[in-house]
């Protein structure tokens, strides 16, 4: 079965944990992706948080798989002939360099028009136009400038970062998703564009209910869904929720048996309308059911944390698990807070290719994320990440390069 992206060569020129995670999903669904790396070095997470000395490491393995490697200096005059030949016939090229580098390197989007008017020109940088156009950006600084950090942790705590790497592979995932729009539009007018995904804009897009919530609060001074309601009073600005599930249905982390030892024996609970009823008599509480305070989620609201509270006092005396499979007999929504370990050892993700094991040459058998999203007609094959140049003869090869002429390439140092 051919895949939905078969055919579309992507010269490659993400590095860390952004960009990599946009090509590496356009890798699953078929594109040939060309890793352009530096010669002898490599994408700097090759090396970073190794856990096997001189083995590629997990950061890079995990993010890196299903594409080809060549290593090139683009600032040798010989790698700058290379990179335009290959510019000249690929469809993407994608980078999450500084703001700059692509055009220090001689490759600017007018330049790279001049060579190939079809191709997409598709970047991550850290800021989109304005005054911090110029900044480098990382994960965490991303979540500080998108709104997240502001509106994750307590009230009573310093802002948070959360662990989902919401500005880094999320800003990937947009980037991917803005490629293959390009493409799209490209088979209508036969021209290339430039995509930009920020990744302020990604987190904050991420965000938009607490955007939304600003709005509220402007509007109203209260949002009685908040753990602040009815007791503390609110700022002028949203405030960081806790647990609060952020939508019309009220929603906390509750304590589960063993939770005294267990970091993870907790089960996220959602007192969700329609099912009220059912909760009521499931904790022991059916008088709650016809009481006016309690009767309707309006005025369940001032009382919520007595309602989790009393919940709660029933989840604890079971596992996450029991309590999982009792609430769903009531068709209650609940989630167990499962660890990693529980992640990886998880068969119906396995079984899904959601979580894959893959064979490395040097490094062993490891563990990684498979394609979160599946299409019927085009399954996601999971192979390993490649070494450091491992296909730079094979590409060159392809683009028209003879044996000689690769073996003085590397003489002059540009591959
Ligand atoms: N041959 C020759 N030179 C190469 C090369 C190659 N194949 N590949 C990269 N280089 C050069 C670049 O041209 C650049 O040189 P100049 O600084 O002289 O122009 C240099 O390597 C370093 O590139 P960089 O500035 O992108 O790398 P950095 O480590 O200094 O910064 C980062 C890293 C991530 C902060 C920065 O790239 C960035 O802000 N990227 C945009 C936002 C982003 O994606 N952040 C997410 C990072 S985590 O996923």
């Amino acid at each position: 079965m051919g895949k939905a992206l078969d055919g579309v060569r992507i010269l490659d020129f993400t590095h860390v944990q952004s960009g990599p995670t946009c090509t590496q999903l356009l890798a699953w669904f078929g594109a040939d992706v060309i890793k352009v790396e530096r010669v002898g070095a490599g994408d700097i997470t090759r090396e970073q948080l190794r856990d096997i000395p001189d083995a590629d490491s997990l950061y890079f393995t995990m993010l890196n798989g299903n594409k080809r490697s060549v290593t090139l200096d683009t600032k040798n005059p010989h790698g700058k002939r290379v990179l335009e030949r290959m510019i000249r016939d690929c469809d993407v090229l994608v980078e999450n360099f500084a703001p700059g580098a692509l055009e220090r390197m001689g490759f600017g989007w007018e330049r790279i028009q001049t060579l190939n008017p079809r191709m997409i020109v598709a970047s991550v940088k850290g800021f989109g136009p304005g005054p911090y156009e110029d900044c480098k950006v990382y994960e965490n600084v991303a979540q500080c400038v998108g709104g997240a950090a502001s509106t994750t942790g307590f009230d009573d705590g310093p802002p948070v970062v959360t662990g989902a790497q919401i500005g880094d592979s999320g800003t990937g995932l947009h980037l991917a998703l803005g490629i293959v729009t390009a493409l799209f539009q490209r088979e209508h007018t036969g021209r290339g564009q430039k995509v930009l995904a920020a990744m302020q804009d990604g987190v904050l897009n991420l965000c938009r209910v607490k955007l939304r919530d600003q709005q509220r609060l402007d509007r109203t001074g209260v949002m009685k869904e908040y753990p602040q309601y009815p007791n503390d009073d609110f700022g002028d600005a949203v405030p960081r929720a806790g647990n609060a599930s952020g939508g019309g249905q009220p929603g906390w982390i509750l304590k589960c048996k063993g939770w005294e030892t267990d970091p993870n024996a907790y089960i996220y609970f959602i007192a969700q309308a329609p099912v009220w009823e059912r909760i009521c008599k499931l904790i022991g509480r059916e008088e709650w059911i016809g009481d006016p305070r309690y009767a309707t989620p309006n005025s369940r609201l001032p009382h919520l944390k007595e309602i989790f509270a009393e919940i709660e006092r029933w989840t604890m005396n079971r596992t996450k698990f029991d309590a999982m499979a009792v609430l769903n007999r009531y068709d209650i929504p609940c989630g167990p807070i499962l660890s990693m370990k529980e992640i990886a050892s998880d068969e119906s993700l396995r079984t899904s290719g959601t979580i894959v094991e893959v064979e490395h040459p040097v490094r062993g058998k490891y563990l990684t994320v498979g394609n979160p999203i599946k299409l019927s007609d085009s399954p996601t094959e999971v192979t390993r990440s490649p070494l450091l140049g491992e296909h730079t003869d094979e590409v060159l090869a392809e683009f028209g390069y003879s044996n000689d002429e690769i073996r003085s390439l590397r003489v002059a140092g540009a591959i």
